[in-house]
């Protein structure tokens, strides 16, 4: 079945749909959202939508839990939770659902949230939101470490990994370096596809960045969508 890995969108609704209409994407094709669909940019209502729609018309559809999707549930579970993630990036989410409130998010959009997977395995392919935390003995075990580790590549357990690939998110990373991960795929076994597309959006333009990324597990080729909110 063929499958796109798509990179973290942060509310880039306009971006998500763009990059979709580079893909072939034929009816029971299958998408894995690797996390933080959610905060910071101008409509995460609008991208749970989207990923609705494209159920409704036969895609399978695997979103990931990112922590971005993890602040919101805890902000759900405990109201002293709230803050941390309204100063996250979440505040803009709860706009995009017209809401003042944490508590006022419908039932509909909890359940999506609640449903979403720490990583997914298929076709050779380990798809995770942060990475795997290496130093544990099973690099799978630690659900919070699953969303947010960061620099885990020197630790890679290949021994573990066998002749999987890892494909992340998380941590905004420039095109150059995307590339070469690209290119020593073979051999590295990694490949993030978080180029922070939100940042564009933000006006945080540091370095080079403001990308939406996409993956073909298949054909391995890379997609590249530049953020347009
Ligand atoms: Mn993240």
């Amino acid at each position: 079945m063929p499958t796109y890995a798509i990179g973290d969108i942060h509310g880039c609704n306009r971006t998500f749909q763009a990059l979709l209409e580079q893909l072939p994407l034929q009816p029971g094709d299958k998408l894995v959202l690797l996390g933080d669909l959610i905060d910071r940019g101008p409509d995460s209502k609008g991208v749970v939508d989207l990923v609705f729609r494209l159920r409704e018309y036969g895609h399978r559809v695997v979103c990931l839990r990112g922590n971005h999707e993890q602040l919101l549930l805890d902000a759900i579970a405990d109201e002293s939770a709230w803050n941390r993630w309204l100063i996250n990036g979440g505040l803009e989410a709860l706009e995009s659902f017209g809401l003042a409130r944490p508590d006022q998010i419908p039932e509909l959009y909890l359940d999506f949230f609640r449903a979403m997977p720490f990583w997914y395995e298929t076709d050779g392919f380990l798809c995770v939101h942060g990475g795997p935390d290496f130093s544990l003995a099973d690099p799978l075990e630690n659900e919070h470490r699953l969303l947010w580790m960061r620099r885990w590549y020197a630790d890679i357990d290949y021994q573990w990994l066998g002749d999987r690939t890892i494909l992340h998110g998380h941590t905004p990373e420039e095109m150059e370096m995307i590339e070469t991960q690209y290119r020593n795929l073979e051999t590295g076994r990694y490949l993030n596809l978080d180029n922070g597309c939100v940042y564009a959006y933000r006006g945080m333009l540091r370095s080079d960045l403001g990308r939406l990324l996409a993956f073909s597990l298949d054909e391995g080729k890379l997609f590249v969508q530049k953020c347009v909110e």
